[in-house]
């Protein structure tokens, strides 16, 4: 209760940043976009990671006004690297489950691009398996606006969840993104290897781009960069960094 209350004020004083991580692709390294990630700015405490508040804000319905302002946040912040004339750069954003069922998620996605005067197919939206498996037909419904504005979707977590395989013929889905559990084995672990070689056969065979999450060191790069994945995104590049350590990044080319 103490820390609902904290994340109402937290709100309402605007105590939150985003930082960015850059995925690379795997062709020739540059960087083809940033996830954004949620971090509160706690008076007191400091950086506070969003697995110890975004679970809570779904609990107490916080989300959507949270969820709300990353948007806005990483929509004006995807304007502004505009502006300045980088190349292009796409954002994507995690949504999380109660977010995306809310009525409201399209209007709200609409007027915060139109707002910010960002370039619609700039924004990437990470949503998971078990998100679309709830109610099927209304996430479908959903995607499909989302898709029609211009936005790409990303699978998160690809792997991971309960969930069947025939969303990804029915669904607009651009991205999947291999979870790091399984490229966390890589090179040696044999399952791991199969697995992830399968998914990038099964994506491209649909016409999906696949990125790799976790990739650590560059024997990890090496080997997706030989299996045909087609970015990827982790620590061996970068952490996820301020936004304009993400610029520094960029001018420097790599
Ligand atoms: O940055 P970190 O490693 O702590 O991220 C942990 C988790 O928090 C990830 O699963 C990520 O998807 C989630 N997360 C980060 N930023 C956001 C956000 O803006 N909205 C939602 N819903 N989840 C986020
Ligand atoms: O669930 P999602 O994929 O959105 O979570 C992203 C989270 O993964 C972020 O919290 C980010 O800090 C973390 N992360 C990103 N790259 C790496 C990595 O190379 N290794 C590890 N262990 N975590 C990573
Ligand atoms: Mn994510
Ligand atoms: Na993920």
């Amino acid at each position: 209760l103490l820390m609902s209350k904290a994340l109402r004020d937290a709100l309402n004083e605007r105590q939150f940043v985003l930082h960015y991580q850059p995925s690379v692709s795997l062709q020739d390294y540059r960087i083809t976009g940033v996830e954004a990630l949620v971090r509160w700015v706690h008076p007191e405490q400091g950086l506070i990671p969003p697995s110890a508040f975004v679970p809570l804000a779904e609990r107490n319905g916080l989300i959507g006004e949270l969820g709300q302002w990353v948007f806005s946040e990483a929509c004006r912040q995807a304007a502004e690297w505009r502006s300045m004339g980088l190349p292009p750069l796409r954002v994507a954003v995690n949504v999380s489950a109660r977010q995306f069922n809310r009525r409201r998620l399209v209007a709200e996605l609409s007027e915060v691009i139109a707002k910010s005067g960002m370039v619609a197919a700039d924004l990437h939206l990470e949503i998971t398996e078990s998100m679309m498996m709830e109610n099927p037909k209304r996430a479908l419904t959903t995607l499909r606006e989302v898709a029609e504005m211009g936005i790409d979707i990303a699978v998160d977590d690809f792997g991971t969840g309960h969930s069947s395989l025939s969303y990804l013929k029915d669904f607009p889905i651009h991205f999947l993104k291999i979870d790091r559990s399984f490229v966390m084995g890589l090179p040696e672990d044999e399952d791991a290897l199969a697995i992830v070689r399968a998914i990038v056969a099964m994506a491209h065979n649909l016409n999906l781009k696949v990125i790799a999450e976790g990739v650590e060191t560059a024997a990890q790069r090496d080997l997706l960069a030989a299996i045909g994945c087609d970015e990827a995104q982790g620590y061996f590049f970068s952490r996820p960094r301020r936004a304009d350590d993400v610029i520094k990044l960029l001018r420097n080319g790599k």
